[in-house]
């Protein structure tokens, strides 16, 4: 970056955004003169202070030119060369990435001002024909406007090839807001962006093509179902929209009719503008939407106001919406337009669903221009740094960073697993049970509220996805500790007590002391890991035992239920019945769900 070109960043900003007050302009200006003269060290720092953009996560920017003098605009040609208008006449490729060093066309233009040589298109059919439009500020007095066509021989226009297509009307001594902007829309016209020349007045006027977007033919000739064609006089037919103060930069939509119109404000608002045939957008009379409404006026889709923070502004530049041929940026940014601020050094990204932005870039050195290739990638043209930057998205695939730990819950119980992973935004989770994919679980967590016997043994693992490919944790398995009857220290007697006495075994089958209407004895086993789920009792639990000969008798399970100070712990209440073998010891086990605990001995007498 040189000293020159820190200048020309403040003419520059002159060049769209300002009210045409050259007290104002020199002001500025004088600025700028007093802080270069200050010292070395000063303009070191503001020059150290416009290098590379901030941009979202995965996505990275490449300087692909420089040394572009005042930068104005640019198109993408078919075949992937840039080309760039340099305000001072030069048309200058860019060819696989870097600069050529002989310029396309080098014109005569007036550039004073916001003057020059402002906008390039390619004919939709440039791979077969060669046409190269450009619009330009003719030299003279008064000087005017010109949209004119070349043929390209390779990568320089071919001698004496221009042919004059539409000369605009005569401007006044103001050397600002000329528009510029030029593009072929789908229907094979060439729309053209003609700022008011300082002019409000211009726009409101159907006797000047000043402050509109015209339409015309290839040939430069008037369509016949242009909106004015029959209310306006001459060559003033080729008037499509009007009430436009500066539209400096506009873009069409691939893959369908709409055009968005970037008209930049006086000093309050900077509009994006729904353009439809015969729409007048309201200035001189109205700057932003028109407050009362005036139902004569389109009122822009989206506006934003003059200011210094990071979603203000002063001059719209740049316009392009994520319809690429092929879709590099994540999804997300798909049928979204994107759009600059000239002052503030930002792109953003305006949603035509909902009439929204969200940031996306900021930090650019004084962007002028914007464009989304065909690869995806988005280029921005920066008059600040003189140079043309590449932005693409270069994520990277998830990776795992922390797997899920195999878990052991008691049943019943809640358990969770967890993941974390890295890799470019955003990430989506997806959770497996033995490699199927769980229903609605999709964070980096999964919980089961209440773990079932069917949960027992299961493999979890969780697959992360982004745009750039997946990974899959490791699997991790759930045991489901099962109940146990508790027993005395390295026996299987278990510890029981007869449930009304709470006399320790063994017991008489009829006992004397039990009170109970069927006289039959219940005895009180303790467990451990059988904690009913909520809605479940006794009858989820079923018990039976084992005599000496291996004769099994079910038993009546009639209480289960924690018991009180000791929650990990499990009272279960069992009625002996009364065909159970006396005088030996009878094997119990518990059964809830499909668990089993082990064999507790009782002795009965
Ligand atoms: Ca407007």
């Amino acid at each position: 970056m040189t000293r020159i070109s820190k200048g020309l960043i403040m003419i520059r900003r002159n060049f769209v955004s300002d009210s045409g007050s050259i007290d104002h302009k020199q002001k500025r200006f004088g600025l700028w003169a007093s802080s270069i003269a200050a010292g070395a060290i000063l303009f070191f720092a503001l020059c150290s202070s416009v290098t590379a953009a901030t941009l979202p996560a995965g996505f990275s920017e490449t300087q692909i030119a420089g040394g572009l003098s005042s930068p104005t605009a640019m198109d993408l040609a078919p075949d992937g060369r840039i080309f760039v208008c340099l305000q001072g006449g030069q048309l200058r490729v860019v060819k696989n990435g870097s600069l050529l060093a002989a310029p396309f066309l080098s014109l005569t233009v007036d550039s004073a001002g916001e003057r020059g040589l402002l906008g390039v298109a390619f004919d939709p059919n440039f791979s077969s024909n060669n046409f190269v439009y450009v619009y330009y500020t003719v030299p003279g007095d008064p000087a005017h406007n010109r949209v004119s066509r070349f043929t390209a021989n390779g990568d320089v226009a071919v001698a004496g090839s221009e042919l004059i297509l539409v000369d605009l009307d005569n401007l006044s001594g103001a050397g600002n807001h000329n528009g510029g902007a030029i593009h072929f829309g789908p229907d094979g016209k060439l729309y053209i962006a003609v700022g008011d020349n300082a002019n409000r007045a211009n726009s409101q006027t159907l006797s000047t093509r000043l402050g509109k977007v015209l339409r015309v033919n290839a040939d430069g000739s008037i369509p016949a179902d242009n909106p004015f064609v029959s209310t306006a006089q001459g060559l003033n037919r080729s008037i499509w929209a009007l009430g436009l103060r500066n539209p400096f930069t506009f873009a069409f939509q691939p893959g369908t009719t709409r055009m968005f119109i970037n008209d930049v404000g006086e000093s309050t608002w900077e509009e994006i503008n729904d353009d439809i045939a015969g729409s007048n957008y309201g200035w001189g009379i109205c700057e932003g939407a028109c407050s009362p409404p005036n139902a004569s006026f389109r009122d822009p889709l989206f506006q934003y106001a003059h200011g210094s923070t990071s979603t203000q502004g002063c001059a719209i530049v740049g316009g392009g919406f994520y319809n690429p041929t092929t879709v590099q940026f994540p999804a997300a940014y798909v049928g979204k337009y994107f759009f600059a601020d000239l002052c503030n050094g930002w792109v953003r990204l305006f949603d035509p669903s909902n009439n929204t932005a969200t940031d996306f870039a900021s930090g650019l050195s004084s962007p002028v221009d914007l464009k989304v290739a065909k690869d995806g990638s988005l280029y921005y043209l920066a008059i600040g740094s003189a140079a043309l930057f590449r932005v693409q998205f270069a994520g990277t695939a998830p990776g795992i960073v922390t797997q899920p730990a195999n878990q052991t819950v008691t049943q019943g119980q809640p358990v969770t697993f967890n993941v974390s992973a890295n890799g470019s935004a955003p990430l989506s989770f997806q959770w497996q049970r033995n490699q199927a994919n769980i229903s609605g679980a999709t964070s980096t967590s999964y919980t089961i509220a209440a773990t079932t016997a069917s949960n027992d043994g299961s493999k979890f693992r969780c697959l992360v996805t982004n745009a750039f490919g997946s990974a899959t944790s490791n699997e991790a398995t759930l045991t489901l500790v099962p109940p146990a009857l508790a027993t005395e220290d390295n026996s299987d007697s278990a510890i029981a007590l007869n449930a009304v006495t709470l006399i320790r075994d063994p017991f008489p089958l009829a006992d004397p002391y039990n009170l109970s209407s069927d006289n039959r004895t219940r005895v009180m086993l303790f467990a451990t890991n059988l904690i009913l789920a909520s809605g479940e009792d006794a009858s989820f639990v079923s018990a039976r035992a084992e005599d000496a000969q291996m004769n099994i008798y079910p038993l009546t399970v009639e209480y289960v239920g924690p018991v009180p100070g000791f929650n990990w712990l499990t009272e279960i209440v069992i009625v002996l019945p009364g065909n159970l073998p006396s005088g030996q010891s009878v094997l119990i086990n518990a059964t809830w769900h499909t668990q089993t605990t082990n064999k507790a001995r009782i002795r009965v007498k």
